[in-house]
């Protein structure tokens, strides 16, 4: 029976702390009658392939255990309604005015890639008993909240949600076969960008080690599954609507002061940037994770250090940056725009925010994105600068 192994130098301790989460879950989800995995609204690879493994893992240990995977919103990008066909087609959208009737009859509730004070998954939207949020697997930054699931393991300096549920199924000493395992990989690799950021080595054990049950003709058809002509209208909409601005020369002796400690979200630091910084102004989304699509794409760019985007999709504003400098604070940039108007949360290269504008015209959602995009300048030091469009030849 194929398994994974835990990584070589893992202490006696970690492998127990391991093992008592297992056996913690097992207890905790013994005669439930109704048990939901929930991954984070819109999910993304690594949201899908943890929400799989833990779904695994239930079975695995209760193998007649009654459970459920599900989300909220909207699987979008082509690779990632590929990959939830080929891998989870059994998962279930939950509608957001569903969420108050359909939740509560679970009477387990666990959350992958989200934790319970984030704003990105259905329980956001209800009042549902914290003691039944069994579980949160998670690597984004913790807020300050004390809301907690009963085993609340988050570890923001791991790269994938992904990352964490193989050591799980490791721990379990469960089957791995082809579908779980390339799932696992391309959640770890979408999430981490092949190893390229935010990773550390557990993240590398689990990317090897996978590697080896990986289904190549699977993952292919993933990644590089064909493309609507609908994506390639949109990034044309996108490339139209993207300006550059200057980053701001960095005032000589003004050494940036390292600031540890207390997390401070309201008052926003300095922020490296050099280079440029796009923006780019999605006014008809298809779909909201074309945002976060984009801004990677436009990271890309040679010299950008910062890629906003900024679309909308129904009834909110969606927000996604993107930062090369590991040492750069999205999350907390975009946290501090956002406010209390809408949600928000992120890494230091990677970040999103959402803000509902219920009740207002397409044309009021509009003047409200371009109010957006000053606020972000000018927390990045660029707020005098005048901006130039990507696609003027005779810009810089
Ligand atoms: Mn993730």
């Amino acid at each position: 029976m194929p398994h994974l192994s835990l990584p070589v130098d893992f202490s006696t301790q970690r492998i127990s702390a391991g093992e008592r989460r297992i056996q913690q879950l097992r207890s905790l989800l013994t005669d439930r009658r109704n048990i939901l995995v929930l991954m984070h609204n819109d999910p993304d690879p690594d949201a899908i392939a943890a929400g799989y493994a833990l779904e695994r893992l239930i079975r695995h240990l209760l193998p007649d255990a009654p459970v459920t995977l599900g989300h909220g919103g909207m699987i979008g990008r082509a690779e990632n309604r590929t990959m939830a066909q080929l891998i989870a087609p059994h998962a279930i959208r939950i509608p957001t005015f569903e969420a108050g009737a359909v939740l509560p009859a679970y009477e387990a509730i666990l959350l992958v890639d989200t934790q319970p004070s984030a704003g990105n998954h259905l329980l956001y939207e209800i009042d549902y008993p914290p003691e039944q949020v069994i579980l949160a697997v998670d690597h984004h930054p913790p807020k300050r909240s004390q809301t907690r699931a009963v085993i609340h393991d988050v570890r923001p300096e791991v790269g994938a949600a992904a990352t964490l549920m193989a050591e799980y199924v490791a721990t379990a000493e469960m089957e791995i076969d082809e579908t779980l395992a390339t799932a696992l990989f391309y959640g770890i690799k979408s999430d981490t960008r092949g190893l390229s950021r935010h990773t550390t080595d557990l993240d590398i054990w689990a990317y090897t080690a996978l590697r080896n049950f990986v289904n190549t003709e699977l993952l292919n058809q993933i990644e590089h599954v064909q493309l609507p002509r609908s994506y390639f209208r949109g990034i044309s909409d996108a490339l139209m609507n993207t300006m550059l601005y200057r980053c701001p020369e960095p005032e000589p002796g003004k050494a940036s002061q390292d600031k540890q400690g207390e997390e401070d979200e309201e008052e926003p630091e300095d922020q490296p940037c050099s280079g440029y910084i796009t923006v780019s102004l999605l006014f008809q989304m298809k779909r909201p994770d074309m945002a976060s699509e984009v801004a990677d794409l436009m990271l890309r760019m040679e010299d950008v250090s910062w890629a906003i985007c900024l679309g909308i999709f129904d009834d909110r504003l969606v927000i996604s940056v993107r930062a090369d400098k590991p040492n750069a604070q999205a999350g907390r940039l975009v946290r501090s725009i956002v406010g209390k108007t809408g949600t928000a949360g992120g890494h230091d290269t990677m970040a999103g925010g959402r803000i509902h504008v219920p009740n207002a015209s397409p044309a009021q959602r509009i003047a409200e994105l371009h109010t957006l995009v000053p606020r972000f300048l000018q927390s990045l030091g660029a707020g005098e600068v005048a901006g130039f469009p990507l696609l003027d030849k005779s810009g810089p």
